[in-house]
């Protein structure tokens, strides 16, 4: 696993309760990057480059994020922010609230021209329970609360949240160059050391992979966005490499013989994992 933690903050839980309401509250959200999720899945745009509140697209250029106009009262978000990362850096920071949801696995970055400084993202969740899991590849990770880490987006990656209590993540890109991940902190002592929290999950079956081949005999155009919403968390409990799951809907897709599904979870797969132009967007 190529993510890591890079250690624990201290939250201010007086300080934070308020404005943690008022994100889960909020309505003031970004339609960015909704082709990537299943159920109750919001993103609000706390700092980026444009100065408007819903913008929350990742794009390039030298520009330095500031607090959007929405945001501007968070005092102890905002200050957390400043207090412990280089914001000189930092492009766009947005808080992921996910309550009963699942990110569809895809991979991020794909649209950024190569020469590009690298972007490079880090997690701050500053509410979670242990229903909410992260995914790269072949593991399953949680993140604890006032953990800072490293998602390296570029591999593929989902995240879920299977009970009902919101989760809220604050999720900061910056654009890294070649510099090392750990300079983004700037006050590396106020974070405390932690051993990562990753799920042991139980092997895949012969049986349940011929439930899961026997999907093909179900999936039709107007339910599967309900069996994708299934697919996208089977690798959070089963033992299974997150990449399946391409597989999986292009092969039920084509065992089921319906055209034009097999030609949308074609190009699907291509804009998840492979390719995507900036602004493009895909219609589920
Ligand atoms: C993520 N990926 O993995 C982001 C959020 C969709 C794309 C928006 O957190
Ligand atoms: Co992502």
């Amino acid at each position: 696993m190529r993510s890591f933690s890079l250690g624990m903050l201290e939250l201010d839980d007086p300080r934070l309760a308020p404005e943690l309401a008022a994100l889960i509250a909020c309505n003031v959200t970004s339609e960015a990057y909704s082709e990537f999720k299943i159920g109750n899945w919001r993103t609000v745009v706390l700092w980026n480059t444009s100065g408007r509140d819903n913008n929350g697209l990742i794009a390039g250029g030298e520009v330095t994020a500031r607090p959007t106009p929405w945001a501007q009262s968070f005092d102890y978000l905002n200050e957390l922010i400043e207090q412990t990362f280089d914001v000189s850096r930092l492009r766009l920071a947005r808080a992921h609230v996910l309550e009963d949801g699942v990110l569809i696995p895809h991979r991020d970055f794909l649209e950024l021209a190569p020469d590009e400084p690298r972007w490079c993202r880090l997690h701050l969740p500053i509410a979670t329970t242990s229903a909410c899991l992260h995914s790269e590849e072949d593991s399953v990770f949680h993140m604890r609360r006032g953990e800072v880490w490293f998602l390296d987006a570029s591999l593929t990656h989902s995240a879920c949240n299977s009970g009902v209590t919101p989760r809220v993540s604050l999720c900061l890109d910056f654009a890294l160059g070649d510099a090392a991940i750990e300079t983004l902190v700037v006050d590396r002592d106020r974070l405390r050391p932690t051993t990562p929290v990753v799920i042991a999950r139980e092997p895949l079956d012969r049986q349940f992979r011929a439930g899961l081949r026997s999907l093909a005999k179900l999936i039709n155009r107007a339910n599967y966005r309900e069996v994708l919403n299934f697919l996208a968390r089977v690798h959070f409990y089963k033992a299974v490499d997150i990449n399946e799951f391409f597989t999986w809907i292009v092969e039920l897709a084509s065992a089921a013989g319906d055209r034009e599904l097999i030609t949308k979870m074609d190009g699907f797969v291509q804009f998840l994992r492979y390719d995507r132009n900036m602004y493009q967007r895909y219609a589920l």
